[in-house]
């Protein structure tokens, strides 16, 4: 089907364009828009143009894909499309519908009028790219709603619906169906009243005003401290600066010049990366978008602790009914008050309405007995992380759910094939590894077992959909994709530790970098013992593997973070602040001198190089055993489940910016100091392969 047709409603000629899904203006489609409008123009038949998309929405915008390719820069690019519609001597009117973003929005300011639907998503998203709007955005959006306006608008890159613009210059008329219809009616009454006359082009209003300088004084202010890592917010700025101070053209000239100078940061590039990594995590090559699934309308979930009640939360958001089983009474009345109380405290901050508050707890149904949860579509079991326990309790649930149920662990780093082993329907199971607090974190790691069936594995892909999760699939080693990466991590934290890095450095030094929270903050939150618990199962399965003892020391003081008033930094109630802790230094000092280690100053750039690459040497193993399905998944599991910076892309995409050689180079520099364990810093296979070729983890190829 060709990209753009033109059909005639009297003298009217309605151009639709765009191919699904979200009819982005790639090359091929900008080339046959441009010639359907000149065509349109060229004909003495026409007196009016109407400019629509397709499949309900009008445009997504620029093909981001074509970024990566120059495709976007070809002619005609997306500026020579616009000008030629606003040069039109005839008027042209957008009719907007579904969605209208970034070019797509820009290319319907360059028409004369503009009709919406109210509920329309409008918006200019670049910033969320690292980028700017680049095809005349930032000069014609304030000539029709002002710079205080364009500037919330163009900084957010939210997209709100059309009828926020009610009574604007922006939109002509706003309607609940047909915007092509209503569109074609006013195209031909201004054709009628313009009579030949030229139509009215934004770039023909000011955006000059005598609160645009002092606005835009705060603005820099503002967003330079607010968004320090990010280039984009202040070159907006720029740009609208430009808008209210230049001619249209020079304004023009002004953002393109800022656009490319975005287009080529680091930062534009990890976060257009991660666009598109988010998308690909969704993807499995051997199951295909028409497997079948089984639907899913009601679950069971193992466990009222921390972790299953905010499992069983998203479930009820989602308006699934669920049962919550515990072995205890007092453990599960506390998990249902664990429950309430959320809801009580979203109620009470405004983002839930009571009614909805209520809806959701109806749909919760607490039992002690197996019996009860027979019939649920999938059980997801979230009990204590011991082996025996979860076989015990996978054993049970063979016996009590209906066939076709859908058994799933969430298990951080056990052995799925082993649970799956002790059940007569290892096709049915599956991991989800929810990450706490469960109803906050987006990611979810799919275990995909040996046995794992095609159907449950999209099957619960979908589900991570519907309880508006980010999916990353993962195949079974200990630890999964995210913890057998952190655990090198951790071991770098605490041999630097041991060597003369304080905790409180370390921290600073990662968040410095962009991390949300360093190692130690975290490990605070989370619990001192998990990690304990974890590394003394370790201790037995892998005794060859070096740690630093001065984790363990300290949680045999007690101190398992903020849930016990201290851990490696000390807490005071109801204060989330952590105070450096004089127990732990001193503890500190007594391990070096234990262990007979002096001291020493450790860099910030040692820190971060180790922890870092930490994560990007095992993330190479990962993806070369398989584990990981491509480089982009390991990205997308460490910037939403582990504090990433989103600004670096995650680690791969990091490692990827910096060049694999230097990236094997720094590692070879590091292994020069063999504290802890001298083979620590021995690249993986597959960063020396790709360091002698050239290569990239993201490139296409990356495989082993
Ligand atoms: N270019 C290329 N592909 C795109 C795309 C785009 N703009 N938007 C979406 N896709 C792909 C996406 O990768 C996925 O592909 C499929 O479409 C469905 O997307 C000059 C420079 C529109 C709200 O930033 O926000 O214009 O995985 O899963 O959930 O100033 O897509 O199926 O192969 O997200 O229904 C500015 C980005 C571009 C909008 C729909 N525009 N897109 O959400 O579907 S830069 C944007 C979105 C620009 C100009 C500048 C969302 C959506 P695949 P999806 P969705």
């Amino acid at each position: 089907m060709s990209t753009v047709e033109t059909s005639r409603s009297g003298s009217v000629a309605v151009v639709r364009f765009g191919e699904p899904p979200v009819n982005s203006l790639g090359l091929a489609t900008r080339q046959a828009l441009a010639a359907a409008i000149s065509a349109a123009i060229a004909d003495p038949g026409v007196s009016a143009i109407v400019l629509a998309g397709r499949n309900g929405t009008f445009s997504a915008g620029a093909d981001i894909k074509e970024f990566a390719t120059g495709g976007m820069i070809t002619a005609p690019n997306l500026h020579d499309v616009i000008a030629l519609v606003a040069g039109s001597p005839k008027p042209i009117v957008a009719a907007i519908e579904g969605t209208c973003l970034g070019g797509g929005l820009e290319l319907a300011l360059g028409a004369h009028y503009r009709v919406a639907v109210a509920t329309a998503k409008v918006g200019l998203p670049e910033v969320k790219l690292g980028l700017l709007p680049g095809a005349g955005g930032t000069q014609r959006l304030p000539r029709l709603i002002g710079v205080e306006n364009a500037l919330n608008v163009i900084l957010s890159g939210e997209p709100v619906p059309a009828k926020l613009f009610a009574g604007s210059a922006l939109f002509d008329a706003l309607v609940n169906e047909d915007p092509a219809g209503a569109a074609t009616t006013l195209a031909a009454a201004k054709a009628g009243e313009l009579a030949g006359k030229a139509p009215p082009r934004a770039r023909d209003r000011s955006a000059a005003g005598p609160l645009v300088e002092p606005l835009l004084g705060f603005a820099r202010t503002t967003a330079g401290a607010a968004y320090a890592a990010y280039p984009a917010p202040l070159k907006i700025i720029d740009a609208l600066e430009a808008a209210a101070t230049q001619s249209f053209e020079d304004g023009l000239a002004t953002e393109r010049q800022l656009f490319a100078e975005l287009m080529v940061t680091p930062v534009s590039r990890a976060l257009r990366h991660a666009f598109f990594a988010e998308r690909a995590a969704s993807k499995i090559p051997d199951v295909p978008e028409s497997t079948p699934v089984r639907p899913i309308a009601s679950a069971a979930i193992i466990g009222a602790g921390t972790m299953g009640t905010g499992i069983a939360i998203n479930f009820l958001n989602a308006g699934i009914p669920v049962f919550l089983l515990e072995v205890g009474k007092e453990a599960l009345d506390k998990g249902v008050a664990r429950i309430a109380d959320t809801y009580a405290g979203q109620v009470k901050k405004g983002r839930l309405k009571p009614a909805d508050a209520e809806a959701r707890g109806k749909l919760l149904t607490p039992t002690l007995s197996y019996d009860d949860i027979g019939g649920a579509d999938i059980v997801i079991e979230a009990v204590f992380e011991d082996m025996a326990i979860k076989e015990k309790v996978f054993t049970t649930l063979d016996a009590v759910m209906k066939p076709g149920a859908i058994l799933a662990s969430n298990t951080s780093t056990l052995d799925l094939d082993r649970i799956a082993a002790v059940t007569k329907r290892p096709g049915d199971v599956v991991g989800t590894h929810f990450f706490s607090p469960a109803n906050i974190m987006k990611l979810l790691e799919v275990v995909r077992g040996k046995a794992t069936a095609p159907d449950v594995l999209a099957t619960t892909m979908k589900l991570a959909r519907t309880l508006k999760k980010t999916a990353v699939v993962s195949g079974v080693c200990d630890g999964f994709i995210g913890n057998r990466m952190l655990e090198q991590y951790l071991r770098q934290a605490l041999f630097l530790v041991d060597e003369g890095a304080d905790p409180a450095a370390i921290d600073a030094a990662c968040e410095k970098f962009g991390f949300a929270m360093g190692p130690f903050r975290v490990s605070d939150l989370a619990g001192n013992d998990i990690g304990w618990h974890i590394r003394k199962r370790r201790a037995l399965e892998h005794p060859d593997v070096v740690y630093s003892k001065i984790a363990d020391k300290l949680c045999e003081l007690g101190r398992f973070g903020q849930k016990t008033g201290g851990g490696w930094y000390d807490y005071k109630p109801g204060d989330r602040n952590a105070y450096p802790s004089k127990v732990v230094a001193d503890l500190i000092a007594a391990h070096r001198q234990a262990i007979g280690v002096t001291p020493r100053k450790v860099s910030s750039r040692e820190i971060v190089d180790r922890l870092v690459f930490a994560l990007v040497n095992e993330g190479a193993h990962i993806l070369a055993e398989g584990i990981a399905q491509r480089a982009s998944d390991i990205d997308i599991v460490y910037l939403t489940g582990y504090g990433f910076p989103v600004f670096r892309g995650g680690p791969m995409c990091y490692a990827d910016e910096i060049g694999l050689y230097a990236v094997a180079l720094r590692m070879r520099e590091l292994a020069r100091n063999p504290y802890g364990d001298p083979g620590f810093w021995t690249p993986a296979p597959l960063i020396e392969r790709l360091a002698a070729s050239g290569g990239s983890f993201n490139s296409a190829g990356a495989r082993p």
